[in-house]
């Protein structure tokens, strides 16, 4: 028989393949990942996590290690000679229970400074932006308390500035994660979390709620954009400017037709009765990027599409089908659209 010495390389091989498998995250890293980190909690995070999988790295090398060593050095020889037999070493389990132990120590002090330093409060010098997150299933409801900017599925803040955020639910258990800024954060009813960062660049970044909740859960997504301050305080004016007057005869019937059907009892738009509490409040519904928590594109063909049929589109969601005629849809798409 051939010696198994000879094929030590397939070994080799077989753990450099395994080694590669580890690391297609940080080959392939797109955002939203938090290996592209935009705020100094992000980096907080990823350098601990660069920090474990090192330790894990050099556990992995010297555990492979040792094991292809044995393999080769004590590989069955012709002779057949048997090795000394032993039973027990009370040494070696004294050092195999102890030697991890001391790693998970390690590790779990390195993690509860990364906790301490990544979730620092900002100083009121700081003059952090307050914003309150409500979890719905499934969208997210933003409301700036300072400003009375209530909005959904898209964050604004300012760059430099710490934003500081209350968390908590409307229904069940759901997780504030936006990977590139920050931890995940545990959204609960009738208790409130809170986190805090600054964000360095101006960027769109991806938050996805990180907590199962339900049907949509992964249809639950939003948006954080970053800008600049003036652009920052441009969006907070035009947000908290009344409803857009609405101008032309489609628009007006669209208007008319709202406040004529359920659309009322679920959605708010400020300024008018319309305070339902159910849905996304609607005041700016057409200055954002997405509808239906990321899921589509702010365009006229997708809100019509949505209106139409919102359970085809996001099966379970708490809008129902409203049987809408097609003149109905139309009109209420443009006074929706032009609702800036
Ligand atoms: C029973 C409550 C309910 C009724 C009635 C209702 N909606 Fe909704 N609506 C919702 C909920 C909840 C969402 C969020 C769905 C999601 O993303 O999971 C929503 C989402 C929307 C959105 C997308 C908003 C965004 O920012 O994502 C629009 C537009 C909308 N509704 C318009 C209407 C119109 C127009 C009517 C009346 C014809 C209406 N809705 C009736 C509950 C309702
Ligand atoms: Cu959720």
């Amino acid at each position: 028989m051939r010696s198994f010495a000879s094929r030590w390389w397939v070994i080799v091989a077989i753990a450099a393949v395994f080694l590669a498998l580890m690391f297609p995250a940080a080959v392939f890293a797109q955002p939203p990942s938090p290996l592209s980190p935009a705020t100094s909690s992000a980096r907080d995070i990823l350098q601990l996590h660069n920090i474990i999988m090192g330790i894990a790295v050099v556990i992995f090398v010297i555990v492979e290690g040792l094991l292809i060593y044995s393999i080769i050095r004590f590989r069955r020889r012709d002779e057949a000679e048997v090795p000394r037999q032993i039973y027990g070493s009370v040494p070696v389990e004294i050092a195999w229970t102890v030697a991890p132990a001391i790693v998970v120590v390690i590790l779990m002090i390195l993690t509860f400074r990364t906790m301490r330093t990544a979730a620092q409060p900002p100083s009121a010098a700081q003059n952090p932006l307050n914003v309150q997150v409500v979890g719905h299933q499934w969208w997210w409801e933003f409301r700036y308390p300072d400003q009375g900017i209530v909005t959904a599925n898209e964050l604004h803040v300012p760059v430099g500035r710490p934003t500081s955020f209350q968390i908590e639910s409307a229904d069940v258990v759901h997780s504030f994660w936006v990977p590139q800024l920050a931890g995940k954060v545990d959204a609960m009813p009738g208790r409130r979390t809170w986190i805090s960062f600054t964000v360095d660049e101006p960027g769109t970044y991806q938050g996805q709620c990180a907590e199962f909740c339900g049907a949509q859960h992964a249809n639950m997504r939003f948006l954080v954009i970053a800008q600049p301050e003036s652009a920052f305080q441009v969006w907070a004016e035009q947000q908290t400017a009344g409803p857009v007057e609405v101008t032309g005869d489609l628009a007006q019937r669209g208007r008319e037709a709202f406040f004529q059907s359920a659309c009322v009892g679920c959605h708010a738009i400020q300024g008018t009765n319309a305070q339902g509490k159910t849905g996304p409040d609607l005041t700016h519904v057409g200055s954002r990027r997405t509808i239906a928590a990321g899921l589509l594109e702010n365009t006229p063909e997708n809100m019509a599409r949505w209106i139409e049929n919102p359970q085809e589109i996001k099966p379970g969601n708490q809008m129902p089908n409203l049987d809408l005629s097609q003149a109905q849809i139309d009109a209420l798409v443009a006074y929706l659209q032009s609702l800036k």
